[in-house]
């Protein structure tokens, strides 16, 4: 009896909201050197609403041109930003052309929804091109984590992630800070797949060595 009563006490002191997100996947071709754009222009619009807000491929040269998979037309992807014990509700949604896809909370424990994670093929089936999944779990611990996808390490690199910031209500360091900013610093590489799917995957590989020159790992061309 005791124990229900302390059960049913602490859902009704857990303050919880539910925080919900919807992650559109595209793909694109960005500036590897500058990727990073503004998710809201001044008009407060999405880039695809507003296709000028973005380089045109043509204008990019083709040396930097990098092939990117992009949340929102966003890189890095979109910032969670909840507190501890929030409801998150993500609906993926897939508009790649051939490519399957999962994200996995990276440092949530998701807890009491193992099936919610993530992890490609272990706690779900890939989401394929068109279709579209919600993931809904418990943002728990307080931390600032990040998100991936879990298909394979090339998506990542390609541009599918962003952070996760889980706050406590009560911070007993808030009033030690007037403002909260997230800083996402990140290797690029132009084109991730040559370096983690071909090369890395090839028997004798030398080494991750990428070139200076181009970016692309120990290429022939540069002979580096
Ligand atoms: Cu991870």
């Amino acid at each position: 009896m005791f124990g229900k009563i302390l059960i049913l006490g602490y859902f009704l002191l857990v303050k919880s909201d539910l925080v919900k997100y919807t992650f559109e996947i595209e793909e694109w071709v960005v500036d590897f050197m500058r990727p990073t754009i503004s998710g809201l222009n001044e008009t407060g619009t999405l880039p695809w609403q507003h296709p000028g807000s973005r380089q045109q491929p043509f204008h990019i040269p083709e040396e930097q041109r990098k092939h990117a998979l992009l949340i929102n037309g966003m890189y890095p992807g979109p910032l969670i930003d909840v507190y501890e014990n929030d409801i998150v509700e993500v609906t993926v949604i897939n508009r790649m052309m051939s490519e399957a896809t999962t994200i996995h909370w990276h440092g949530v424990h998701v807890p009491g929804t193992p099936y919610m994670d993530g992890a490609r093929s272990v706690t779900q089936g890939p989401i394929l091109p068109g279709e579209s999944f919600t993931y809904r779990f418990t943002a728990w611990p307080a931390g600032s984590h990040w998100y991936h996808s879990h298909m394979d390490a090339v998506q990542a690199s390609m541009g599918i992630k962003g952070p996760f910031v889980i706050k406590k209500r009560d911070d007993p360091y808030k009033s030690m800070y007037d403002e909260d900013i997230v800083v996402s610093v990140s290797d690029e590489w132009r084109e991730p797949a040559v370096c983690l799917k071909l090369e890395g995957a090839m028997a004798g590989n030398p080494g991750m060595l990428i070139c200076l020159k181009c970016s692309l790992c120990r290429c022939q061309a540069c002979q580096f």
